[in-house]
């Protein structure tokens, strides 16, 4: 049996075609999602709810024939496994109740509680596993924790993350102990996904950008060692994909440092200089700018072009370098997949 293109990719091989899938792509761009999630209620009646869960996952499949379909759920299921309050409020975003000191901290859940919150995603796994085309790669995910623990301290989206900050520059061991918890959560999360039927997980460290120097080290580098090495040990055939996105020059290195198969690239990263510096460890991931899928055009199908000539040199996975908008038009999604398979 030949193996899944995703997977040849992850091993290190360089494929004619890049396969390809988007971040995001279960979501409000697509009619489709927007009628399930409807039918669901919310956004988080939807991540709960298997069946509707596993249908709006498949839904980019169906539509586009992707190489790979990620799990429908969020990042911030976790803190909301730990004990918090999540909520969305309708075109703002997140909500949860916050940890801001060791007395907070005190009152979170033990991590091996987590699993009755999140049962139903592993339900969404089994699901999928089952009903994926024969060559859909399934990607489970979980937020890292430095990104995770910027909601957790908030309460919310944050443009600076100041208040994780604070917390970090005031109370550094309390900070780390937080951090530590949700490490440990992480890895029992990615671990029930992979039982459950992923065939590669990936860690979103979306604001690992405003992190520098030792903070970078303590907070960004060690914690996603920490659970690709927890993760190897049990599961050592499962690729990791690792996302430290806008970690500029520091994504040079970080693969091999943390022991994941593929860095995923955001679009502030240039295309040819990470040809030279990022992919000469291995497989990448990335990294078309979002915004081409809005405004479509010639400069859609030449950046696309531009970013499959970028990495034709080594082991790739197209990808956007961040999530699809909601005002993207599904076509361009077309335009973009002709341009890459021809
Ligand atoms: O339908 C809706 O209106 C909700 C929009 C939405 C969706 C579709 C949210 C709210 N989350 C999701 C799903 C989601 N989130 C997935 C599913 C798989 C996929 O299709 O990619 C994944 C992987 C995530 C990951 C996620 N959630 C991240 C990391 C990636 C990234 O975008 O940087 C983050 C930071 C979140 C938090 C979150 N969830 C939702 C929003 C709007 C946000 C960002 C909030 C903020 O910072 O202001």
């Amino acid at each position: 049996m030949t193996q899944k293109t995703i997977l040849r990719a992850l091993a290190g091989e360089r494929l004619p075609t890049p396969p390809v899938w988007m971040m995001r792509q279960a979501g409000r761009y697509l009619p489709e999602y927007r009628a399930t999630r409807a039918q669901a209620g919310d956004f988080l009646s939807l991540c709960y709810n298997p069946e509707l869960a596993a249908e709006v996952t498949l839904q980019p499949i169906r539509r586009y024939g992707f190489d790979a379909a990620i799990l429908f759920a969020d990042i911030l299921l976790i803190p909301q496994a730990l004990g918090l309050d999540l909520w969305f409020v309708q075109g703002e975003g997140p909500r949860l109740s916050t940890v801001t000191d060791m007395r907070g901290y005190a009152q979170l859940r033990y991590v091996d509680d987590i699993h009755d919150t999140l049962a139903p995603v592993y339900d969404t796994v089994r699901i999928l596993s089952r009903e994926l085309p024969r060559d859909t790669t399934l990607i489970g995910f979980a937020g890292a924790p430095w990104t995770v623990a910027t909601y957790m301290i908030a309460g919310r989206g944050t443009p600076d993350q100041a208040p994780a900050h604070a917390f970090k520059d005031t109370d550094r061991e309390g900070f780390a102990a937080l951090i530590d918890l949700i490490t440990r959560a992480t890895v029992e999360y990615l671990s029930a996904q992979i039982e459950a039927g992923a065939e590669v997980v990936k860690l979103f460290d979306s604001w690992a950008g405003s992190l520098k120097g030792q903070d970078f080290d303590d907070f960004a580098l060690t914690p996603a060692t920490r659970i690709i090495s927890a993760l190897k040990a049990r599961h050592p055939d499962v690729p990791v994909i690792a996302f430290p996105r806008e970690a500029g020059p520091r994504y040079q290195g970080f693969a091999r440092a943390v022991g994941a198969d593929c860095v995923a690239l955001d679009n502030s990263v240039d295309a040819e200089w990470a040809a030279a510096h990022v992919q000469t460890d291995g497989c990448v991931q990335g990294n078309l700018d979002p915004r081409l899928l809005v405004t479509g055009g010639p400069a859609l199908q030449a950046e696309t072009r531009r970013v499959v000539q970028a990495f034709r040199g080594g082991p790739h996975i197209f990808n956007l370098g961040h999530g699809i908008t909601p005002d993207a038009d599904p076509d361009n999604v077309s335009r973009m997949l002709e341009a890459i398979r021809g």
